[in-house]
């Protein structure tokens, strides 16, 4: 087992987060197919339901995204982007008093969140959008930044690398990490993530978590999201509403392999999956 990092408490905005165990993510999409029956305002109380729902199943954060990062969508406006996140963060932080993290690539977004009380940032394009490093920067709030080539409307366009792919990935994300001291974001603040699915064949995703422990030379919290992906449905055949046990199989080996974050969309579950993996792990350490 990997032993990375020893302990970690992320200060998020008021909510501390131990990372000294695994925790569980809650995925909160408020992308039109979570608009696509009833409005806006009757779709936000629905998010809101499934939120306290995630939170009783023992989600630790739950991560809210506007725009849908799966191979081939396409981009959202700014103001479409505000329209379906801020009031949802807004209503989680005042009604739920719950860690939100808000999955953004766009600076004026974190800039909007952090004021609306959100306690996280997760950015699948590692704060490579002029302006984001100096956002995230200015939030005070934990960031994660994640691999990824190119972008997720052409990632999964024929995706190569020269090297084995968990160098290529640690090498980039040691580079963002150094882009995010830089801009004065300190360590204590990052949590690395290696991007299983962003631009990466089937191949890539699996030998990256076979050799998850690569990352242990960064010395951060490591975030994984592999909750229904089609890595899952490559290898068993099952459509995404049947991937549930492909999805805790690789939370499993993840928590083995030392992830603290675990993104997921079936928390309760997954949330028994990694405590009976910790379990195992802790045997017999604290004697
Ligand atoms: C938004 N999003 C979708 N998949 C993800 C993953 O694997 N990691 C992170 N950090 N965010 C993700």
């Amino acid at each position: 087992m990997s032993e990375f990092p020893p302990s970690t408490v992320l200060q998020c905005g008021r909510h501390s987060l131990d990372l000294s165990r695994p925790r569980v993510m809650g995925i909160l999409n408020a992308t039109p197919d979570s608009f696509s029956d009833g409005g806006r305002f009757n779709a936000i109380d629905a998010a809101l339901a499934h939120a306290e729902h995630m939170l009783a199943e023992g989600a630790a954060i739950i991560d809210v995204g506007g725009e849908s990062t799966r191979p081939g969508a396409s981009p959202v406006s700014l103001q479409e982007e505000l329209d379906r996140v801020a009031p949802l963060v807004e209503r989680l932080v005042n009604e739920l008093d719950v860690l939100v993290s808000v999955d953004t690539s766009c600076p004026e977004v974190m800039r909007e969140v952090t004021a609306l009380g959100a306690g996280m940032l997760n950015d699948v394009r590692s704060l490579r959008r002029p302006g984001a490093l100096d956002a995230a920067a200015a939030s005070q709030l934990p960031v994660c930044v994640m691999h990824m080539q190119g972008e997720p409307g052409d990632m999964q366009r024929d995706p190569h690398y020269d090297v084995p792919v968990e160098d290529a990935v640690t090498t980039f994300l040691a580079e963002r990490v150094a882009a995010c001291e830089t801009a004065g974001i300190s360590r204590d603040r990052l949590i690395v993530d290696p991007g299983f699915g962003f631009a990466k064949t089937l191949e890539h995703n699996l030998r990256l978590l076979k050799r998850m422990d690569a990352l242990a030379h960064l010395e951060l919290p490591v975030l994984v999201g592999m909750s229904r992906k089609s890595l899952i449905g490559k290898v068993l055949g099952r459509t995404v509403e049947e991937r549930l046990p492909g999805g805790l199989a690789l939370a499993t080996l993840a928590v083995e392999r030392g992830a603290r974050i675990i993104r997921v969309h079936d928390v309760g579950p997954c949330v028994d999956a990694v405590n009976m993996t910790w379990a195992v792990l802790q045997e017999g350490e604290n004697q």
